[in-house]
């Protein structure tokens, strides 16, 4: 398929970004079977003056050696790229490298990503990953869906639902208001309604009296954490979840399949996933709401407060939504992460988020973000860095990160899930297989919080690659590092 990359102002002067195809669609939702290779032609539309609002940015003038290169050499503020999230794909040019791919404006990139046979079924997503414009890319709206077929394989209770594609987004607030109290740090949209402070007039999910879908949620904010509940009159309801981060919950035990978890609230993590089945309201219930509950995001953090994000209108004659979960087509895919929890870890290691002002005479300086293995010095992401971490294919490591900074930070790694073992030293029974887990802040006392996560290099994947903290505006200031996988000796 046919991509490109666009801009445009908004009402507010705010600019936005968008992939369109051809036919004048907007972040359409992929869709690919494991072994697939999904192929896309990319053109940059973004004129290369047009990004001015970007200038000065950090991050600007970073430039590599046609040797070391993938596309463009030189970084300018209408840089693209695309990031397959929570692929298991490899991070090679042409399919899932970010470290050095750029697409510059007027430029045509071939994309040419092979999805494992053994690709968990879900939700996933791809987004421009550019050091230093992150952040404005997807705040400004560059990002769409990718759906891996065959949860109904994995989680017979899905097989056939209607199913509906929740993509949540942030962008600037109108008028750039202080942020505190019901003013949010950003704005959010649903499937690009906006649901602007103050009125909050959320977007609209229309659904029959008591029938049940599959929700795919995905948190596709640059910045904003949210914690989602679906209220009818005002009652929090069960939300069956199946799936997280791509993976279907309970399916990691060895027999495959999955196993539904009710829970009335969802935290998500910027960029992090959920997929779950929820009931229509009774006709008699009117008052029905998703909503993302407050954060408590930490003294340094961004206000991320309660708030609606759609309505839920019932109606007998409510249309079915476009697509279907498939029935179920055959047995349980083998699992991607079998057994990770019996494994021994070859090596254990322990990261931290942190946060120093640029200038520790000036409170007003910039604040410099860092993710350091302890022992190391804190170093700003640079692609021309040496990676922080370099480990052996087939290997299987556990890492404990620390918050040591006074707000909530997200760690993401591309290409591997990992496997929650631990949250502040205390064990987590059923933990899940993740590509994105919240370190809650260090509140100035006390020990540090923590996670503990098994990350598992057994699979085909080799090369460089880069972990962070996925509030983008954090990994643009340099919260990000890069691992380096070797292969397998022998
Ligand atoms: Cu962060």
């Amino acid at each position: 398929m046919s991509l490109t990359y666009e801009t445009t102002l908004d009402a507010n002067g705010n600019t936005l970004f968008c992939f369109m195809t051809a036919s004048g669609s907007q972040s359409p939702t992929l869709h690919v079977n494991p072994g697939d290779h999904l192929m896309i032609s990319l053109k940059d539309n973004v004129p290369a003056a047009s990004s001015d609002a970007m200038a000065g940015m950090a991050g600007m003038t970073v430039t590599g050696t046609a040797s070391s290169t993938c596309g463009a050499v030189t970084m300018t503020a209408s840089s693209v790229n695309i990031h397959y999230h929570g692929t298991n794909t490899p991070p090679t040019c042409h399919q899932d490298e970010v470290i050095r791919t750029m697409i510059n404006s007027g430029e045509t990139f071939q994309y040419d990503v092979q999805f494992p046979k053994d690709e968990p079924p879900g939700l996933y997503w791809y987004h421009p990953h550019i050091h230093g414009i992150s952040e404005a890319a997807v705040l400004g709206g560059a990002s769409g869906a990718l759906i891996v077929e065959g949860i109904q394989n994995v989680n017979t209770e899905v097989a056939g639902l209607p199913q509906q594609v929740l993509v949540i987004r942030d962008n600037l607030v109108p008028g750039n208001p202080t942020a505190g109290g019901n003013v949010p740090s950003w704005d959010l949209s649903l499937n690009y309604v906006p649901v602007a402070y103050p009125v909050y007039q959320p977007a609209v999910i229309q659904i029959k009296p008591l029938e049940k879908q599959l929700w795919r949620v995905l948190n596709a904010s640059a910045d904003t954490i949210l914690d989602l509940q679906l209220q009818y009159e005002g009652i929090p309801q069960p939300l069956r979840l199946v799936a997280l981060d791509g993976v279907p919950t309970g399916s990691q035990d060895g027999t495959s399949t999955g196993k539904s978890i009710t829970q009335t609230d969802i935290l998500l993590p910027p960029a992090a996933r959920a997929e779950f089945i929820v009931t229509g309201p009774a006709a008699s219930e009117v008052n029905a709401l998703l909503m993302t509950l407050n954060i408590d995001t930490g003294p340094d953090g961004d206000n991320d407060p309660t708030r609606p994000i759609a309505a839920i209108e019932t109606s007998e004659t409510a249309p079915a939504p476009a697509l279907s979960v498939p029935q179920v087509s055959g047995p349980p895919q083998v699992g991607r992460f079998a057994a990770l929890d019996r494994e021994k870890p070859s090596a254990k290691r322990k990261l931290y988020f942190s946060e120093v002002l640029s200038d520790p005479t000036d409170p007003n300086s910039p604040t410099n973000f860092f993710i350091t293995v302890d022992g190391q010095t804190p170093t700003l992401f640079d692609p021309n860095n040496p990676p922080s971490i370099v480990t052996t294919q087939g290997s299987v490591e556990d890492w404990t990160i620390e918050n040591r900074a006074l707000e909530n930070h997200e760690f993401h790694i591309h290409q591997i899930h990992f496997l929650l073992l631990a949250e502040n030293g205390v064990p987590v029974t059923n933990g899940q297989y993740l590509d994105m887990i919240q370190v809650p802040y260090w509140p100035g006392t006390g020990p540090y919080p923590s996670v503990k996560l098994r990350m598992d290099f057994r699979g085909p994947l080799v090369g460089d690659f880069v972990y962070h903290c996925h509030i983008l505006g954090h990994e643009d200031s340099g919260m990000m590092a890069t691992i380096r996988v070797n292969p397998r000796q022998n």
